[in-house]
């Protein structure tokens, strides 16, 4: 841990001897990948996402970026984005593009990125049904255009509001954790992780779903009660590289890993997939 570079609270190397839940994606199977994610709240799959394919990907998000920044002089190129809001054409300064922005510059849909057949067999496992909620790119720098400083350490079930199983698959396109802002996870089930968010939000049937001050008060997500909850050792900021996929869920503690010596933005694209059949559907293998 780097607590003195740290930006968000939680940055830093893992130098931890402790052993990660990280499975080479073509030598595992669905049944394997799924048992992993149960027993550890994620699980990194390496090298899951064909390189022609994230590349494809990461330079449409980089020309989005730059038709945005000559939007911003010239009226002409502007008019491109007449379509849409002013929140959302004024998002991109931070890195935000929505699935439609993307899907007009680039004729790319986020979902496609991520569509394996072994990743749907883990998703029959974990959801049943399911369908695509949110996709979404993150872009994470100390300092640079078209980025934002990163997000402390939360689970998304908390304004999510579901009981539903909600998967999040996260990819880099760029290496990421070491120059560039990484992504940071506990690795910690999701059944412990909701019962101590149960424990931190008494009276909500389903913990957080609540204003951001709420959460505050409750101290659930300061780095301090966390490591006293869970122990310092789940904290885990893996080096990632394009084509890796973090795999997690709704009730799996995460955040940006974004420390004060790195120099370089990293973006990631983030699809949600979330069960459609009874709620708190479990996996059959579980
Ligand atoms: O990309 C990041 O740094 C954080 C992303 C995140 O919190 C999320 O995908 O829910
Ligand atoms: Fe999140």
């Amino acid at each position: 841990m780097d607590d003195l570079g740290s930006v968000t609270g939680i940055g830093g190397d893992d130098a931890s001897p402790v052993s990660r839940p990280e499975l080479n994606f073509s030598a595992s199977s669905a049944g394997l990948i799924t048992k992993y994610l149960y027993a550890h709240g994620c699980v990194l799959l390496r090298g899951a996402i064909p390189n022609q394919k994230v590349i494809a990907y990461r330079d449409a998000l980089e020309s989005i970026y730059e038709r945005y920044d000559h939007a911003l002089i010239d009226p002409n190129v502007k008019r491109d984005f007449d379509e849409f809001s002013k929140d959302e054409f004024d998002g991109v300064s931070r890195g935000d593009v929505s699935p439609q922005m993307f899907a007009k510059f680039s004729g790319l849909d986020v979902v496609r990125l991520f569509a394996d057949r072994k990743l749907e067999e883990v998703f029959s496992r974990t959801m049943g049904g399911y369908q695509p909620v949110l996709t979404t790119f993150m872009s994470v720098a100390p300092s640079a255009a078209h980025s934002s400083t990163g997000i402390s350490l939360h689970a998304d079930g908390i304004v999510q509001g579901t009981d539903r199983f909600i998967t999040c698959l996260w990819t880099p396109f760029q290496p990421c954790g070491v120059d560039a802002p990484g992504l940071a996870v506990m690795t910690v089930p999701r059944e412990k992780v909701l019962a101590y968010l149960q424990y931190k939000f008494p009276t909500r049937q389903i913990p957080g779903w609540s204003s951001m001050t709420e959460w505050n008060d409750t101290g659930a997500f300061e780095v301090k009660e966390l490591f006293r909850a869970f122990g310092h050792d789940k904290l885990w900021n893996p080096a990632m590289e394009p084509g890796d996929v973090m795999l997690f869920t709704n009730w799996t503690i995460h955040g940006s890993n974004v420390t004060r010596s790195m120099t370089k933005r990293r973006s990631a694209a983030i699809l949600r997939l979330t069960a459609t059949g009874s709620p708190a559907t479990r996996g059959i293998s579980g």
